[in-house]
């Protein structure tokens, strides 16, 4: 199987906690997009033209990171990522979609101006001031505060907050907004997952795919 796309991305680098994991980092290759990022072949695997996305060995494709990590989860070795217990299992999914919903949402301004679109000044003081608290506060209660987002191992959730929040720490300073040291849940969590090698091998791969793609800045 190969996944499309790059470190730079952190729905690409979910992908590819998951799999280290799992124990299985080499099952799946990562490549470049076929024919180039947004070329017509592209367009044929993802209609929005956007990565990651997972090409089978029998041609068939899968988008969306969310659903790559449970569908790898389900057809390949390796210790899960999805839960066993049920409540435990929905409280990962919460997680993980609070991520790609609210807080993804939230930062939207952010994400333009920083990467050359733009927003106004009322759209990025309603970001700091109000969305991405609300989100925030949102993961706060759903986090326990223990090292790990759910339970007493890893799962996909962490991989989900371990990239989002890569791009929190790199991003969020600039505009305002510093750190978890409001949320007393996130922030003992982040002060464990920041010094696991997990996450270190991670933020390696981001750093150095920005840096090929983006030239060091931001
Ligand atoms: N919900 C999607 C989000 C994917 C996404 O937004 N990818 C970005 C890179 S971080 C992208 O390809 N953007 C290019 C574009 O939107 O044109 C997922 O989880 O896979």
């Amino acid at each position: 199987m190969q996944l499309c796309g790059h470190s730079v991305s952190p729905y690409v680098e979910r992908i590819l906690i998951v799999l280290e994991m799992k124990g299985i980092a080499d099952a799946v290759v990562l490549s470049d997009v076929p024919g180039g990022f947004k070329s017509d072949e592209h367009f044929t695997y993802h209609p929005l033209g956007k990565i990651p996305f997972l090409l089978l060995d029998d041609g068939q494709s899968l988008t969306e990171s969310q659903v790559i990590v449970e569908y790898l989860d389900a057809v390949l070795d390796g210790r899960k990522v999805i839960p066993t217990d049920p409540f435990a299992a929905a409280t990962a999914s919460q997680i993980s979609r609070v991520l790609d919903i609210y807080y993804t949402n939230a930062i939207g301004p952010m994400g333009r101006v920083a990467f050359g679109g733009s927003a106004t000044d009322d759209e990025l003081a309603k970001a700091r001031d109000i969305d991405i608290p609300a989100a925030l506060g949102y993961l706060e209660k759903l986090i326990n505060g223990s090292e790990y987002a759910v339970g007493d191992s890893w799962s996909h959730a962490d991989a989900a907050l371990m990239t989002h929040f890569y791009w929190f720490e790199r991003l969020m300073p600039e505009f305002g907004v510093n750190g978890f040291g409001g949320y007393p849940n996130l922030s003992a969590y982040w002060n464990h997952v920041t010094g696991t090698d997990l996450y270190k091998d991670s933020k390696a791969r981001a750093d150095a795919s920005f840096d090929k793609f983006f030239g060091g800045k931001p």
